[in-house]
C-alpha cells in the first residue's frame, strides 16, 4: 500500500466514511473501517464529478487568487470589523474548516450562534443529561428493537443502517420513508405531536409497570413530575391529535417489553419552536425504561462529535453573536460566506437575496453555487482531495483522515492556508503547525463522562400546530434526499402531496405561507400524509416559505413552525 492515499468523505453525513485512493486513481471505502466497510454512496460519487470553482471572481470577472486575496485584505482593512459578519456552513465537516474563525474572531467581526440544523434537540437532551453524546455503536448493534423517530434512517445513514438492518424496527414518521417500510409498526403521526405520544406511550408503560424503578430510583430527578405530566389528558384524546391509533401503542409498548431498546431520533422531532422541549420529552419516555447505562439500546441523536477535544482554533473574544436563523445581512457591510449556500439553506430565501444585495459579499467555497450570484468576490476553496484533514463523527465514535491524494490547483487555497495568510496580514499569531493540529485530532481519545443523574421533563408548554391546522392548510415537512446534500448536488424542486389532495400531477401550484410564496410543480405520492406538503432539503424554492425566526431556547432555525395554503396558478 503506498503511504498518503487516505480520504475522508467531508460531506455532512452521520457516516464520516473513510475511503482510499488506489493506485489506478479511483477511490474506494475502506473495508477496515467499520461503518464504510468497503463501500461508499451515490453523494459520493456526485462529489467526485462535480464541476469545481476553479478560478477566484470578482465582480463577476475572472482574477487571480493572489487579487482575489488582496482584494480581501483590503477590504477588511478598510471596513469597521463589527461591521463584517463571519458565516459558515457545514459545506465540509472536517475539523480543518473551523481555522478561519480564528482569523475572524481575533479580526472583530460578528459571529453566528445557534444552528440551521440539530440545535433545539441537542439543548433538549443537554437538559436532561448535560452532553450529547451517542452511546457506542456496539448498544446500537446489540439491541433488539430500534426504534426510528423523527429520521430517515436508511437515507441519511446508509452505513450506520447497514450495520443493523436485520433488527426490528419501528418508524415514528408522518412519511412512509423506506424504513417506515420495513419497519414492524409505522405510527404516521401528525407533525409536532411527538411530545404528546411520549406522553402517551408513559402513560401505557406505567399501566402495565414497566418503568425502570432501578434506573429511576438511583439516577433519576423528578420522575413522578414527569409522569403526571402524562395525567392531564383522557387518554383517548391523544389518538386524534397525534394521529396515532392506541392499538398501535398496545402493539409498540407489546413490541418492547423486556427487550433492549435503541431510539435514533433525527431532526424531524425537533424542528419546531418547542423543539428543545419536545427532544426532551422523548428523551424522558427513553429514560423512564431505562434505555440507558444497560449492555445495549441507548437513545442516539446527532452527537456533539468534537466532545472531549480541546477546541484548536477557539478564541475567547469579545465578538458579538448573532442568532443565525435571524441574521439580517442587510445589516451588515461585509459579509463572509465559507462552506454554505445561504440562499437555498437558509430560512426564508427572499429575505437573505435581499440582505445580500448591499454588503460587499465574500464567497469561499469549492463549487459556483446559488450563492455566488451574490457575491461581489469568490474565492476557491482546495478540493477535500488537495487538503489534510480528519473528520469526526456525529453518528458514531470512528474517526476518518485525509491526506493530500491529488495535486493541489495552485490557483485554490485551503482554509487552513487562507487562515495562515489573514492573521500574517493583520500581525496575529499564525496558527500551530498543520501537521500537529491535524495529528492532535488522530490522536486524542475523548474521555466520555456518563451522566450521573437524569433531570426528567418536569413541566411542558408546547403550542401545538394542529390548533391553527384547518383542512385547507398543510404542515410544512422537509427531508434528506438520497442523493444529495442539502443544496449539493440537489435538482429536486417539486411539492409531494397525497393523491387525496385536490391537485394532481403535474399542476403548477402558488404556495404560501405567512412568510413567502413560491411557485412548485406538484408530484403525487402516497407515502406522503394527506396533510403534509413535502419538499426535499435542498428544494430551491422551499425556503421562501419558512420562517427567519429563532426556537425558543438555542438560537436554531425551526424550518416547520409553519403551515402553508396551496392554490392552481
Ligand atoms: N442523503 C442525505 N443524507 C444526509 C443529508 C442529506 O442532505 N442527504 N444531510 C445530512 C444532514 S445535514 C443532517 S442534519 C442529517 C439529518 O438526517 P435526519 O435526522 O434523518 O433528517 P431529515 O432527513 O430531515 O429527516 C427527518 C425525518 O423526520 C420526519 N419528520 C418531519 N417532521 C416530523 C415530525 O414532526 N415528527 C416526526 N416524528 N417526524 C417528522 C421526516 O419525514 C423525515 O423522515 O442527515 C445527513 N445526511
Ligand atoms: N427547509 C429546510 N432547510 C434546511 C434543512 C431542512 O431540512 N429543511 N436542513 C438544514 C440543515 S440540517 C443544514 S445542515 C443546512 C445546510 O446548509 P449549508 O451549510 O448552507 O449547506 P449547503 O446548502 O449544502 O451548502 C454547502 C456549500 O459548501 C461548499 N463547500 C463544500 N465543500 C467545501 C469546502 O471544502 N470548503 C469550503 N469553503 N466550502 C465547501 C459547497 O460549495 C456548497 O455549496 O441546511 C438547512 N436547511
Ligand atoms: S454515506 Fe455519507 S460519509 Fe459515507 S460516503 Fe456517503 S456521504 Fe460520505
Ligand atoms: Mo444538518
Amino acid at each position: 500500500m503506498n503511504s498518503n492515499n487516505k480520504v475522508a468523505c467531508p460531506l455532512d453525513c452521520y457516516d464520516a466514511c473513510q475511503a482510499e485512493k488506489l493506485q489506478d486513481g479511483t477511490i474506494k471505502g475502506s473495508k477496515e473501517h467499520k461503518t464504510t466497510d468497503g463501500k461508499l454512496c451515490v453523494k459520493f460519487a456526485n462529489l467526485l464529478k462535480e464541476e469545481k470553482l476553479e478560478k477566484s471572481y470578482f465582480q463577476n470577472e475572472e482574477i487571480s487568487l493572489e487579487t482575489g486575496l488582496s482584494i480581501l485584505v483590503d477590504k477588511l482593512k478598510n471596513t469597521t470589523p463589527s461591521k463584517t459578519l463571519f458565516y459558515k456552513g457545514s459545506g465540509n465537516l472536517g475539523v480543518m474548516q473551523s481555522a478561519p474563525k480564528k482569523f475572524f474572531s481575533l479580526y472583530g467581526s460578528s459571529l453566528t450562534r445557534g444552528s440551521l440544523c440539530d440545535g433545539g434537540g441537542g439543548v433538549g437532551i443537554e437538559q436532561g443529561r448535560q452532553n450529547v453524546v451517542n452511546p457506542p455503536l456496539e448498544k446500537l448493534i446489540n439491541a433488539d428493537v430500534i426504534v426510528v423517530w423523527g429520521r430517515n434512517f436508511s437515507v441519511t445513514s446508509p452505513h450506520l443502517y447497514n450495520l443493523v438492518k436485520d433488527k426490528t424496527f419501528v418508524t415514528i414518521d408522518p412519511i412512509c420513508t423506506p424504513i417506515a417500510k420495513k419497519s414492524k409498526i409505522h405510527m404516521q403521526i401528525n407533525p409536532k405531536t411527538d411530545y404528546e405520544l411520549a406522553l402517551l406511550f408513559t402513560r401505557f408503560v406505567n399501566m402495565q409497570d414497566l418503568e425502570d424503578k432501578d434506573f429511576i430510583e438511583e439516577y433519576g430527578n423528578n420522575a413522578d413530575w414527569f409522569f403526571d405530566i402524562t395525567r392531564n389528558r383522557p387518554v383517548v384524546s391523544y389518538e386524534a391529535t397525534t394521529g396515532v391509533p392506541l392499538s398501535q401503542v398496545n402493539d409498540f409498548i407489546d413490541l418492547i417489553e423486556n427487550k433492549s431498546v435503541a431510539f435514533v431520533i433525527g431532526l424531524g422531532v425537533q424542528k419546531y419552536f418547542e423543539g428543545a422541549s419536545i427532544m426532551r420529552c422523548i428523551d424522558s419516555f427513553a429514560a423512564y425504561i431505562g434505555v440507558h447505562k444497560k449492555d445495549a439500546g441507548g437513545v442516539w441523536y446527532l452527537s456533539n462529535s468534537s466532545y472531549g477535544y480541546e477546541k484548536q482554533f477557539e478564541v475567547k473574544g469579545t465578538n458579538k453573536k448573532v442568532s443565525i436563523p435571524k441574521i439580517d445581512f442587510n445589516s451588515y457591510e461585509l459579509v463572509f460566506i465559507q462552506g454554505a449556500n445561504p440562499v437555498i439553506s437558509h430560512p426564508n430565501t427572499k429575505k437573505v437575496i435581499e440582505g445580500l444585495k448591499n454588503p460587499f459579499v465574500v464567497y469561499f467555497g469549492t463549487t459556483y453555487n446559488d450563492t455566488c450570484e451574490y457575491a461581489d468576490l469568490i474565492i476557491p476553496s482546495s478540493s477535500f482531495l488537495s487538503k489534510k484533514d480528519v473528520r469526526l463523527s456525529y453518528g458514531h465514535e470512528l474517526k476518518a483522515i485525509s491526506e493530500v491524494v491529488e495535486e493541489k490547483n495552485p490557483q485554490t487555497i485551503s482554509e487552513y492556508e487562507l487562515t495562515n495568510y489573514l492573521l500574517e496580514k493583520f500581525s496575529f499569531e499564525k496558527l500551530k503547525d498543520e501537521d500537529e493540529i491535524i495529528s492532535y485530532y488522530i490522536n486524542h481519545k475523548p474521555k466520555v463522562e456518563e451522566f450521573e443523574t437524569f433531570e426528567f421533563l418536569d413541566e411542558l408548554d408546547i403550542e401545538p400546530l394542529y390548533k391553527e391546522k384547518t383542512s385547507e392548510n398543510f404542515y410544512l415537512i422537509t427531508a434528506k434526499n438520497k442523493n444529495s446534500l442539502n443544496s449539493q448536488f440537489a435538482n429536486d424542486d417539486f411539492v409531494y402531496l397525497h393523491s387525496s389532495s385536490n391537485f394532481k400531477e403535474e399542476d403548477e401550484v402558488l404556495i404560501s405561507s405567512k412568510y413567502g410564496s413560491a411557485k412548485f410543480i406538484v408530484k403525487i405520492d402516497d407515502n406522503i400524509k394527506d396533510n403534509c406538503a413535502f419538499f426535499y432539503a435542498g428544494n430551491k424554492n422551499v425556503n421562501y416559505l419558512t420562517p427567519n425566526d429563532e426556537d425558543e431556547s438555542s438560537f436554531s432555525a425551526m424550518y416547520q413552525e409553519v403551515l402553508v395554503e396551496i392554490e392552481l396558478s
